[in-house]
């Protein structure tokens, strides 16, 4: 029963994001470059994203297998990936660097090895 409850809270909050980042793409209008990342136990691919300082971007995320978590901490950015479904962040890189982010939802041994580079230039 807890194990539903928490699924269901999940969906919710995946359901409503997808809301504010659909208006989001309404407003803006513009052909902006879009990253697709998928994850996998205990992978992401791309493990190094390269972006440009003030340059617009969408992160797609799906997941392969069991529910991942997207955590940039850097820019203040998460996101749960949920099987079937695809997770966008879009957000405006606005310093130069190199910034790691990792998956944030345990999903089995080998999950602290998940982990990439969002590479700003
Ligand atoms: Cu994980």
């Amino acid at each position: 029963m807890a194990i539903n409850n928490k699924r269901r809270l999940l969906l919710a909050g995946a359901g409503a994001g997808g809301l504010a980042i659909t208006a989001a793409a309404v407003i803006a209008q513009t052909q902006e470059r879009v990253i697709k990342v998928v994850a996998k136990k205990f992978d992401f691919t791309p493990g190094e994203i390269r972006l440009k300082k003030n340059q617009p971007v969408t992160l797609e995320f799906t997941t392969l297998d069991v529910v991942m978590g997207f955590a940039l901490p850097e820019f203040g950015l998460r996101a749960d990936i949920l099987p079937g479904t695809t997770a966008r962040i879009r957000f405006t890189p606005d310093k130069v660097g190199q910034f790691p982010f990792h998956c944030d939802i345990f999903c089995g041994s080998g999950h602290e090895s998940m982990t990439g580079t969002v590479i700003v230039s």
